[in-house]
């Protein structure tokens, strides 16, 4: 037998530290055909994507017109900040002449942008909110990135992106980057949630942790209770029974991918509830909460809109959004049972 005592090749830190994105992605999906190249040098894209998301955010504060509002409104009369556009963008950029992604459909644009010179052989869409939580960009807080992978059928390209209103489980990848105190991007391709740190010394996104799993019971509950007057009674009701019983503790920083990131970790419940006025509540399906539910669900947690899995739901247009619950089994069906035993008491059964 070979003594390998003494080689390096054999040190579990340094063979961490080869475990960048890419490699990561292969080994998950045990084979180099085609699919599987696509997908690594995907989510390597997105990789870059973060990292200059990353250096943009932060070097913000120090920099002429990174800062502050463009004076105009996105497509869901939201004002746009910045660093909104100057992060749409780059994933635009990146994906150009990838031949990898034909179609990129956001939170900024109205419409899908195809990128033709990748149609021909671009079979996938990438959907994305290039700036999560945007409130927080300007006060140095943590913000994120989604995003979400789907094949695409058809390749029209004055077609109307019909193909992409399906539900969560047409996902073939998804995932996030929080900007925080450092950059962690964290993916599922359907083999388990996975996270990475990005190593700037190295510029690379580093293998942190695998099979992250989420505890069926969490403490946290995650929700802007601002908007406690404008809820339903039954949301009401499930705060009432967090304040009056003991062992739960609210977090809540604005940005979702913050939010859940923790909730991922630590477990408990993130929700943002629709609101008499807004029952559909601010949170779009297809690049916000899908990939974070898949996400969720990967980790062994549970993700719901109130009243049907979350998963399940088929969008009807691109920028729909949808009650939202995410977390651990046992808080999601705890606020999932407060808004059953209401319409139970409305039908009056
Ligand atoms: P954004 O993508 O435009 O920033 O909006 C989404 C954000 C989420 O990150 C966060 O959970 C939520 O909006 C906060 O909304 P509110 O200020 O109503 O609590
Ligand atoms: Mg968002």
């Amino acid at each position: 037998m070979p003594d390998h005592s003494n080689d390096i090749t054999q040190s579990p830190s340094l063979d961490r530290d080869c475990t960048t994105l890419s490699r990561h992605v292969l080994q998950q999906l045990q084979s180099f055909d085609t699919a599987a190249q696509d997908i690594s040098a995907i989510m390597n894209r997105i990789a870059l994507a973060g990292k200059l998301v990353a250096r943009r955010l932060s070097r913000a504060g120090l920099m002429e017109g990174v800062l502050g509002f463009t004076g105009e409104e996105n497509v869901q009369g939201e004002s746009v900040k910045r660093m909104d556009l100057y992060a749409n963008d780059v994933f635009i950029s990146v994906f150009k002449q990838s031949g990898l992604v034909c179609r990129l459909a956001s939170e900024e644009m109205e419409k899908p942008y195809y990128i033709p010179e990748n149609c021909p052989i671009g079979r996938y869409t990438l959907l994305y909110d290039p700036i999560d939580g945007s409130s927080n960009v300007d006060i140095n807080l943590n913000v994120g990135s989604i995003f979400s992978i789907r094949q695409q059928e058809g390749m029209d390209l004055d077609g109307d992106a019909a193909d992409l209103l399906q539900n969560g489980h047409k996902q073939i990848a998804a995932g996030y980057i929080l900007y925080g105190p450092s950059t962690m991007l964290v993916y599922s391709i359907g083999t388990g949630v996975h996270s990475f740190i990005l190593d700037p010394s190295l510029g690379e996104f580093i293998l942190a942790e695998e099979n992250i799993t989420m505890p069926n019971h969490g403490s946290i509950y995650s929700v802007n209770e601002g908007n406690f007057w404008q809820w339903e009674d039954s949301i009401r009701d499930y705060i009432r029974y967090m304040h009056r019983h003991e062992g739960y503790t609210a977090r809540y920083s604005g940005a979702l991918v913050g939010d859940l990131h923790r909730i991922l970790m630590q477990g408990g419940v993130f929700l943002y509830p629709g609101t008499k006025k807004k029952p559909e509540g601010k949170l779009r399906l297809l690049y916000e909460t899908a990939p974070l539910a898949w996400l969720i669900e990967q980790a062994g947690g549970k993700a719901s809109t109130g009243t049907m899995p979350l998963l399940d739901f088929v969008p009807t247009y691109l920028h729909q959004r949808t009650p939202t619950i995410l977390g651990s089994v046992e808080n999601v069906e705890l606020v999932e049972s407060f808004i059953q035993e209401a319409e139970r008491e409305t039908v009056g059964v």
